[in-house]
């Protein structure tokens, strides 16, 4: 009988030692990482004048062949509803984003196709982060390809007449910016070779109430640097 109890502790402990240390669930990664991250600042910098009125139009005028936007590679409307559109390495808008992020000193970067993001009334983006989890299957295989979103940027091309903010969730802070305006911060930071993320950095797209929104998504990745 005593066997039987000290077998079946035995094995308890031996899940239990599997389930924390060798195969932790995603929610005590998350406050592993939350733990490491509540030590390190986080700060989002507001760059005026990011895009004068000219390069706005050239990157509009480039943006064609929108699409429903999808998360990663799900079409997840009741968390994002917009539409998007991929501006590739040899478009003019490209070339523009990438001077001005060289002249910025930011050159080690490598910056991934960009994305131009239209919300039409009712359109959002539900709190989300940009970094790429090393413990997701599907995001593991997006870092491999382009490098990790070490840095975003995120630029206003067009303001919503109402509503359509940038809100950072977890520091309850709200951009509203202005046509040409961007907004810029890190998603991550790498401590021996793993990817720590900065748990302020989920952000939200906010409901557009009037009007139309445009953005352009700059991820800049390390795809390069290592
Ligand atoms: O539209 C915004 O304000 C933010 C967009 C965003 O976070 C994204 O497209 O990843």
């Amino acid at each position: 009988m005593y066997l039987y109890v000290y077998i079946l502790l035995f094995l308890v402990i031996f899940l239990l030692f599997i389930f924390l240390f060798i195969l932790p669930p995603d929610f005590i990664l998350n406050e592993k990482r939350k733990m490491i991250h509540s030590k390190c600042l986080f700060d989002v910098k507001l760059l005026d004048n990011f895009l004068s009125d000219e390069e706005i139009d050239v990157i509009i005028s480039e943006g064609v062949n929108f699409e429903a936007s999808y998360v990663t590679e799900l079409y997840l409307p009741f968390v994002r509803n917009s539409k998007t559109c991929q501006l590739l390495k040899n478009t003019k808008s490209y070339q523009i984003i990438r001077n001005k992020l060289n002249k910025m000193g930011l050159s080690k970067y490598e910056v991934e196709d960009l994305q131009i993001t239209k919300y039409g009334v009712g359109g959002f983006y539900h709190g989300h982060y940009d970094y790429f989890d090393e413990d997701d299957m599907v995001e593991r295989r997006y870092l491999s390809m382009t490098g990790q979103r070490m840095k975003t940027i995120f630029a206003y091309l067009k303001p919503a007449d109402k509503g359509g903010g940038t809100k950072f969730t977890k520091i309850n802070k709200l951009f509203q910016l202005k046509k040409g305006q961007a907004i810029y911060w890190d998603n991550c930071y790498k401590v021996n070779d793993k990817y720590i993320y900065h748990v302020n950095s989920q952000h939200e797209a906010m409901p557009v109430l009037e009007g139309e929104k445009i953005g352009l998504n700059i991820w800049l990745s390390d795809k390069y640097m290592y």
